[in-house]
């Protein structure tokens, strides 16, 4: 695809990036620890000590079988998976954890789902899990029947947390813990869900004696073909969340527990702000009777897209409507947009990121 932007510089790139989230950082048995920053960490001397391993920027992960998609990584780039964290929080069997995210764009609907493997006696600082069997489930929060409320509903308004507990019965020691938001905005085929994983590292104590069985492997533990995995999430139809079945200290199917908020309204707001927009024209190679698209990019951040004739984009545009001539993205569902389109052309979504930073 071919793409330019002019006058875009009204944005940088930390808006495009910053669109996504991450967990910026938990409260541990009452200690506050802040997690890996993207786009600090990378940039600090000394880096700084975390719980929590490296994650590339926060795009997502869209290859299931990628190395990534265990804690993060960026094999594309020569960063295969991630990388041990040099610290350890201490947390007691028991304890719930609440997850701070940054704020999750709305359109990115999707489950939240937490897995834990026991690392080495000697600690998770020095372990990578590679393809063995280790992890087992112990949060899950899906879609709440056929509504629109989903695990991640209460990550779009700031301040959202997803909790997860520290089975009870589980054997003292070093556990990782690997949380991650599964994005369904577009997966109806595959690839399409978007999954943004990490991990951290707890020391567990308590006087449990249960090893979990029936562990996974991550990648490994989902199929392109599951339903939780393919999915469209703009049918109103029950969500199955992917993998194994949640562990329970009882065998029974219990244990999950997640904070869940009732109003998602709060990323629009933020939407409908700040208009200091600029008319930037744009053009790709879609065929040359399409009008030229005017793109017009505000800091909130928005993305306008006015087309002079009906015609329409080569992907379906989150907005509808067959005569109209404007479409309205949030950067963060233009990007989506590009990266459809881009499919096609075999540019992966990092590629678009990239070329959009290139040109700003
Ligand atoms: C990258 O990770 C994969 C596992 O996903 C592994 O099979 C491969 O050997 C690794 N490559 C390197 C260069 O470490
Ligand atoms: C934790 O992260 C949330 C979400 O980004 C933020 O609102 C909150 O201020 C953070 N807390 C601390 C102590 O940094
Ligand atoms: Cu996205």
């Amino acid at each position: 695809m071919k793409l330019i932007l002019s006058a875009a510089a009204t944005i940088g790139f930390t808006a495009l990036v910053s669109a996504h989230g991450y967990v910026d950082n938990a409260t541990i048995a009452g200690t506050e620890y802040k997690f890996y920053q993207p786009y600090q960490d990378p940039y600090t001397s000394p880096t700084p000590d975390r719980i929590s391993r490296p994650i590339q920027g926060n795009g997502p992960v869209e290859d299931l079988t990628s190395s990534d998609i265990q804690c993060g990584g960026y094999a594309a780039g020569g960063i295969n998976g991630s990388s041990p964290a040099a610290l350890h929080a201490d947390a007691a069997a028991g304890d719930t954890i609440p997850l701070a995210w940054t704020l999750w764009p709305e359109s990115h609907v999707g489950p939240t789902i937490t897995y834990m493997a026991k690392c080495p006696d000697t600690g998770c600082n020095d372990y990578m899990p590679g393809s063995d069997a280790v992890w087992f489930k112990v949060q899950e929060d899906g879609r709440d029947g056929t509504t629109n409320t989903w695990g991640a509903t209460a990550l779009m308004k700031a301040g959202g947390t997803v909790s997860y507990t520290i089975p009870e019965c589980i054997t003292p020691g070093y556990y990782l813990v690997r949380h991650e938001i599964i994005a369904l905005h577009s997966a109806y085929s595959y690839p399409g869900a978007q999954f943004y994983p990490g991990c951290h590292q707890l020391k567990v104590s308590g006087s449990g004696s249960t090893d979990p069985s029936d562990l996974v492997s991550i990648p490994g533990a989902y199929k392109a073909a599951d339903a939780g995995i393919t999915y469209d999430a703009y049918q109103a139809t029950e969500y199955t969340i992917p993998g194994p079945a949640l562990f329970s200290c009882s065998g029974g199917n219990t244990g999950s527990t997640s904070s869940k908020s009732a109003s998602p309204a709060a990323s629009s707001a933020a939407a409908s702000s700040i208009a200091a927009s600029s008319a930037a024209p744009v053009s790709s190679d879609a065929p040359a009777s399409s009008a030229t698209p005017i793109l017009s990019i505000t800091a909130s951040p928005i993305v306008n897209v006015v087309t002079s004739t009906s015609a329409s984009p080569t992907a379906a545009a989150p907005t509808s409507g067959s005569d109209t001539t404007e479409a309205t993205y949030t950067l963060e569902t233009f990007i989506d947009f590009l990266t459809e389109a881009g499919k096609e052309k075999g540019l992966t979504r990092r590629q678009i990121e990239g070329l959009l930073r290139s040109l700003m």
